[in-house]
C-alpha cells in the first residue's frame, strides 16, 4: 500500500495564490486585498476601550484621559464592549435556533418539512413535559415546538435544558446568579445593562456575559441542534469531500452558504429531482452539483454527505473559480462582498433572509411556507445559468480530501458499541472512551472550534494544533470552520490515523473512526457540551475535573465569543488564539482568565503562537490527568 499523501498547507494557499492573482488581473479586491487597506488596526477599538455607547462621545481611554466623559473608565467600557460582542453572538446562534424551531412548529406529514427523528422528537418533547403516549408525532413536534419558541420569551424560571447539565455547574450557576432564564431576556437586559449609564462594575459585566453565553449554549444553540436533528435527520458517519476541487468542471455548482439548514436541505433534496438533473443534461452538463460552505456546509455534509468547498476565507476562492452558477446563503458570516464578486462573473449571488440582505444579491425569500417554491426557483436559476458559464476562463484547483462527517453523539455511542458489544454494562455509554483516557491510551480530548482569520496565517492555527494533538494521543473534536480546515488536510480522513501516537491509532483501528471526530456547526456545539456533561457524570467527576480542553486558534466573530463563555461556565478551559478586544483593561483580562479559573474553574488562555498555543493545551490536559492521578 502506498502512504497516503496529505494535501499540505502551501499546495492549499499555492491554490489560493492562483485565484487571488485572477481577482487582481480582474482589477476586483478579495480579503486579501482589503486587509492590507485595513492592516493598521485603530488601537483603541482593539483594546476594547473606545466608547460610543453615546453621543457625548466617542470617548477613548488613554493614560492621559482615563475616563469618559460620565467617567466611565477602561474597566466600565471594555466590560461593556465585551459584553455587547457576547450579546450579539448569543442572538445570532439563538435566534438560529428559533427559526429551526418555527419550521418544526410548520412541520406537517404532507408539508414541505417533516418529522425524521420521530425518537427525539418524543424524546425532548419528554424533558419538556409534553404528552407524548398514544399522540400523533406532529401534534407532539407541534407542542414541543411551541414550548421552545416560549423558551426565548418566557416571564419566568431558567431555561430547561439547564435541566440537563452536571448538579455541581447547575449549583455553581445559581450561586453566581448566572443560570441562563429566557433567551430574549439575556440578550436585552445585557443590551439594558450597557446602556449609557448604568453597569459600570467589571465583575457584573463579566458574569452577564457568561450568562448570555449561557443562553445561547444551552438554550438557542441546543434548541437549535436538537430541533434540527428532528426534522432532517441525526447525524451518523457518512463520507464525504473537502476543498475547492469538490467543484466540478462539467457539473452545474450550486454553493449553499450560511447556517440554517432550513434552506439548504431544501436545496440539496430539489437539485437531486429528474426534473432538473434532465435539463441540465439538456443544456450540457453532465448533472447538478451541491457543495457547501461556511457552518451550512457542515449540516448538509452530515446529514447527505455534500461536499464541502471551504470555510469562511474561502467564500470569495468558491466564486473566483468561475465554475459556479449560484451562490445561495441564508444568515451569518456571508460577505457583502460576494455581491459585487459574483457580477465579475456568471455567477448569481442569491440571498434568502430578510436579516441578511446584502446589495448585488438576488433575493429569494425562503419560509417554511414558501420553501419548496423557492428551492425550486433557485435550482432552476443555477440550471439555466450553466449556458452562460465561460469555459475557457475556469480554475478549479484539483485539490481535495475525503472525510468521514456526522458524529453526533448518538453516533459517537453507536460506535463505541460496536466495540464493546458483549459487555452490556458498556452499552449506550462513553465508559470505553473514558477508559481509554484512564489508562492513558488517549490522554484527553480537545474539542476545535471557530472561524478563520486574517490575522493570523488562516486554518494554518487549526490544522497545527489538531496534528500536534494526535501524535500526543489527544482525540480531537471539531465544528464549524474548524472542521472544514481539518477535512482540507486530511485529518478527517481514516488514513489520518497514521498521523497519531500509538493509543490514539489503536482506538482509530479499533472503532473505526477518524482521529478528528466531526460534530457538526457552531451551533452543534451544544453537542459538544452533551458529550463533555455525559461523560462527567459517567466518570463521577465535575467538568471540570476532566482531561478536556477547547480551542478557537483562529475565531473572528461575536458567535465564538458567546460559545467561550459557556464552554468556559461548564468549566472546560478554552485556548484562543486571537486576543478578545479587552486589552485595554486589567480587570476585565483578570476576570476572563484567573479569576474566571476560580469562580468558575475554567478560563480563557490566550496565545497568539500556535506552536506555544498547542503545547499549552497538552501542558493543561496533563495538569488535569495528575490532579486526577492517571
Ligand atoms: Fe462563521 Fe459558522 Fe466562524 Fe465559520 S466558524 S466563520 S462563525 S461559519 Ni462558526
Ligand atoms: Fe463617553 Fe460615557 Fe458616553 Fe461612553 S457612555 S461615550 S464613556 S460619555
Amino acid at each position: 500500500m502506498t502512504e497516503k499523501k496529505f494535501t499540505t498547507m502551501e499546495q492549499m494557499e499555492s491554490d489560493s495564490k492562483i485565484l487571488f492573482d485572477r481577482a487582481c488581473d480582474m482589477c476586483i479586491d478579495t480579503w486579501q486585498t482589503r486587509a492590507q487597506d485595513q492592516k493598521n488596526h485603530c488601537k483603541f477599538g482593539e483594546d476594547g476601550v473606545c466608547c460610543r455607547i453615546c453621543s457625548m462621545g466617542p470617548c477613548r481611554i488613554t493614560p492621559k484621559a482615563p475616563k469618559g466623559i460620565c467617567g466611565a473608565d477602561a474597566h466600565a467600557i471594555a466590560g461593556r464592549n465585551y459584553l455587547r460582542t457576547v450579546v450579539g453572538g448569543a442572538a445570532a446562534h439563538s435566534d438560529h435556533g428559533r427559526e429551526i424551531a418555527h419550521v418544526l412548529y410548520e412541520a406537517a406529514r404532507n408539508g414541505s418539512y417533516q418529522i425524521k427523528d420521530e425518537e427525539k422528537c418524543i424524546k425532548v418533547a419528554k424533558e419538556f413535559g409534553i404528552e407524548t403516549e398514544g399522540r400523533d408525532i406532529y401534534d407532539i413536534a407541534h407542542d414541543l415546538a411551541y414550548a421552545g419558541l416560549n423558551e426565548y420569551g418566557k416571564p419566568f424560571g431558567t431555561l430547561k435544558f439547564v435541566e440537563r447539565a452536571t448538579e455541581e455547574r447547575q449549583q455553581l450557576w445559581k450561586k453566581l446568579g448566572i443560570t441562563p432564564r429566557a433567551v430574549d431576556r439575556e440578550c436585552t437586559e445585557a443590551m439594558h445593562m450597557t446602556h449609557m449609564g448604568n453597569t459600570a462594575d467589571a465583575t457584573t459585566l463579566v458574569r452577564a456575559a457568561n450568562r448570555a453565553g449561557l443562553s445561547d449554549g444551552w438554550g438557542g444553540s441546543m434548541m437549535g441542534t436538537e430541533f434540527s436533528d428532528i426534522l432532517f435527520g441525526t447525524p451518523h458517519p457518512m463520507e464525504t469531500e473537502a476543498n475547492l476541487g469538490v467543484l466540478s468542471k462539467d457539473m452545474v455548482n450550486i454553493v449553499v452558504h450560511g447556517h440554517d439548514p432550513a434552506m439548504s436541505e431544501m436545496v440539496v433534496i430539489t437539485a437531486e429531482m429528474p426534473e432538473f438533473v434532465n435539463r441540465a443534461r439538456e443544456l450540457g452538463a453532465k448533472g447538478i452539483n451541491v457543495v457547501g460552505i461556511c457552518c451550512t456546509a457542515n449540516e448538509v455534509a452530515m446529514r447527505h454527505g455534500i461536499p464541502m468547498v471551504g470555510n469562511f476565507l474561502q467564500q470569495e476562492n468558491a466564486v473566483l473559480t468561475g465554475a459556479v452558477e449560484v451562490i445561495v446563503a441564508d444568515v451569518q458570516c456571508i460577505f457583502p462582498a460576494l455581491g459585487p464578486l459574483s457580477k465579475c462573473f456568471h455567477t448569481k449571488f442569491i440571498t434568502t433572509s430578510p436579516k441578511a440582505r446584502i446589495p448585488d444579491s438576488d433575493f429569494i425569500e425562503f419560509t417554511a411556507s414558501s420553501a419548496e417554491e423557492s428551492a425550486r426557483n433557485i435550482v432552476s436559476i443555477a440550471v439555466e445559468n450553466y449556458v452562460n458559464r465561460k469555459k475557457d476562463n475556469l480554475f478549479i484547483p484539483e485539490h481535495k480530501e475525503t472525510a468521514v462527517v456526522g458524529y453526533s453523539c448518538e453516533a459517537i455511542i453507536k460506535e463505541l458499541d460496536g466495540v464493546t458489544n458483549t459487555q452490556v454494562d458498556l452499552t449506550g455509554t462513553y465508559k470505553p472512551l473514558i477508559e481509554c483516557i484512564k489508562s492513558g491510551v488517549l490522554r484527553g480530548a480537545v474539542g476545535v472550534v471557530g472561524c478563520n482569520n486574517p490575522r493570523v496565517r488562516p486554518d494554518y492555527s487549526h490544522i497545527e494544533i489538531m496534528k500536534k494533538m494526535l501524535k500526543n494521543d489527544i482525540i480531537v473534536v471539531v465544528t464549524g470552520c474548524s472542521a472544514q480546515a481539518a477535512a482540507k488536510a486530511g485529518l478527517m480522513s481514516k488514513e489520518a490515523k497514521e498521523l497519531c501516537g500509538d493509543g490514539l491509532k489503536r482506538v482509530c483501528d479499533l472503532v473505526g473512526i477518524p482521529p478528528v471526530l466531526h460534530m457538526g456547526s457552531c451551533v452543534d456545539i451544544s453537542r459538544i457540551l452533551m458529550l463533555i456533561t455525559d461523560v462527567a457524570k459517567q466518570w463521577g467527576i465535575n467538568t471540570t475535573e476532566l482531561p478536556i480542553v477547547g480551542c478557537a486558534p483562529e475565531w473572528m466573530s461575536e458567535k465564538a465569543v458567546s460559545i467561550a463563555n459557556y464552554v468556559i461556565s461548564t468549566g472546560i478551559d478554552t485556548y484562543l488564539g486571537i486576543e478578545p478586544q479587552v486589552k485595554g483593561s486589567t480587570e476585565i483580562m483578570d476576570l476572563i482568565t484567573e479569576r474566571s479559573r476560580q469562580d468558575l474553574g475554567a478560563g480563557y488562555i490566550i496565545e497568539m503562537d500556535p506552536e506555544k498555543l498547542g503545547d499549552a493545551m497538552i501542558a493543561g490536559i496533563e495538569a488535569k490527568r495528575d490532579a486526577l492521578n492517571i
